[in-house]
């Protein structure tokens, strides 16, 4: 059985939750994908994370649940000008994951069923500011907005928050992922309008 904690932010209204420059608070949850959306079972979900060794660690869903759900409230940001706010989200935060892993290496590659990828530095995704999220508004989270697990990285733009996240590379320097090879900010934080390289 997975243990559900509350982390910084679990269920209490943010009072510092706010708009980023040239974003617009949205409704509904718009759907993003650059391909098709992959189907993906727990059954048959995996994910790893690969270090300098080559070696990688590989969890089931049990296992990997079983490292300890956190209830979050959290904001999304989308680079197209569209935010959440105080939104619930439920996940596996990576200071749980890389407690299990022996790395030297300060960037990560984040890899998705279907092909997408990602780049996001170490630290941006310890310290409470990132997890691998099963749940949304209370629910599983749907195929089209990632399920059965995304990559949930609410401080940067949302397109570096994988759908579909299988597993996660490490790597010596930072390289660009998917958006980021087709002019989208390495790093993405909204804060300062990191949208284009
Ligand atoms: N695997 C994968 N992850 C992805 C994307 C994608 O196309 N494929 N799009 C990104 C972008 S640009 C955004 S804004 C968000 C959209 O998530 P949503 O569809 O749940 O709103 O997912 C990000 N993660
Ligand atoms: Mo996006």
């Amino acid at each position: 059985m997975a243990l559900v904690t509350r982390g910084f932010g679990g269920r209490r209204r943010d009072p510092d939750s706010k708009l980023p420059p040239g974003q617009t608070l949205v409704r509904d949850w718009p759907v993003l994908s650059a391909g098709a959306t992959p189907r993906i079972s727990p059954a048959d979900w995996r994910f790893s994370v690969q270090t300098e060794t080559g070696d990688a660690r590989e969890w089931t869903w049990d296992e990997f649940r079983d490292l300890g759900l956190e209830d979050v409230t959290m904001d999304i940001h989308c680079v197209t000008h569209w935010s959440k706010l105080q939104m619930p989200w439920r996940g596996v935060p990576l200071d749980l994951v890389f407690e299990n892993i022996d790395t030297t290496y300060q960037y990560v590659m984040a890899h998705s069923y279907g092909g997408y990828t990602t780049n996001v530095p170490l630290n941006e995704l310890l310290g409470g500011k990132a997890w691998i999220a099963f749940e949304a508004d209370g629910e599983p989270l749907s195929a089209e907005h990632g399920g059965p697990a995304r990559l949930l990285v609410p401080h940067l733009y949302f397109w570096k928050s994988a759908k579909w996240v299988r597993g996660l590379v490490m790597m010596p320097d930072d390289e660009p992922g998917f958006w980021e090879e087709r002019g989208y900010h390495l790093h993405g934080d909204p804060w300062r309008e990191e949208r284009y390289s």
